[in-house]
């Protein structure tokens, strides 16, 4: 489709005012919200990834394609799953400490948002000690949800995790991870309650863990 190639190229070129119109412009048109995602935003990721990685393109690009694809996802945001009615719990989210990646963790958060779960967003770059705080000052809060994406900052999410049981909230708290980097048995290493690979599958498990 000639408008998700559009797009795919608008984030490609970190053009934001281009991306925010011509998502509009696809949502005007009867686009679904997941083609506009993953046809048009996802796939211009996906060319960015491998530019970046060989040295065609540099951070200073992608920062600004990023701030394209954040721009194009906060539209499709009401249209990516419909909110439930009422709240279905409370969870937090927040990308590791030293990670700076943002793009999947919105994701995530907008999908668990859908499910009708109150989210807390902390950001990027999160201390595991700003996460056991959050979670003492809101005793409501049962889900911590830990976003990583970078091998470097693996270890900052097994610490993440240790933090919580370390300050004895781990009987409330379940701990859902996940990033590029993380698998099932990484996530079973580190003694987190769940792993999931991608934003959708992330909010059902989400959903199953407040629920538990
Ligand atoms: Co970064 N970067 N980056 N980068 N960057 C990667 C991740 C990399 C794979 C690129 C590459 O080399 N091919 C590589 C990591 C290699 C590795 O560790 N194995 C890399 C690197 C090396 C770096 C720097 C070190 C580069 C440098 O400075 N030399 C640096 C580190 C900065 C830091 O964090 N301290 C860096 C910087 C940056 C930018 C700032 C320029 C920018 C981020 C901007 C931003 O996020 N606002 C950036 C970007 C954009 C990327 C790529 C191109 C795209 C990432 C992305 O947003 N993907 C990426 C290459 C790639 O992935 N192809 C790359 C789209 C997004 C929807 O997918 O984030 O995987 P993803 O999220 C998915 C799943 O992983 C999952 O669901 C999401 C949606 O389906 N998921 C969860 C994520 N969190 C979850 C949590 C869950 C469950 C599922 O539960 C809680």
């Amino acid at each position: 489709m000639a408008i998700l190639d559009d797009i795919s190229i608008a984030v490609q070129a970190g053009k934001k005012k281009d991306v925010e119109a011509l998502v509009q412009q696809a949502l005007d048109e009867g686009v679904s919200a997941k083609d506009i995602l993953e046809g048009g935003l996802l796939a211009a990721m996906d060319i960015i990834g491998p530019k970046f990685k060989n040295n065609e393109i540099f951070v200073p690009e992608v920062l600004v394609a990023a701030r394209a694809m954040n721009t194009g996802t906060a539209l499709l945001k009401p249209h990516l799953a419909a909110a439930g009615t009422g709240s279905r719990g409370k969870a937090v989210i927040g990308t590791v400490k030293g990670d700076m990646h943002d793009i999947g963790k919105n994701l995530v958060r907008m999908m668990i948002e859908g499910k009708g779960i109150e989210i807390e967003d902390l950001g990027v770059d999160v201390a595991p000690e700003v996460f056991v705080e959050y979670l003492k000052a809101h005793e409501d809060v049962t889900l911590v949800c830990f976003s990583a994406l970078l091998t470097t900052t693996l270890p900052a999410l097994e610490q993440s995790v240790k933090a919580i049981v370390d300050a004895s909230l781990h009987d409330r708290v379940k701990i859902l991870v996940g990033g590029a980097p993380v698998t099932t048995e990484y996530a079973e290493q580190i003694g987190a309650d769940g792993y999931s690979p991608d934003a959708g599958s992330a909010a059902a498990k989400a959903a199953e863990l407040i629920a538990s």
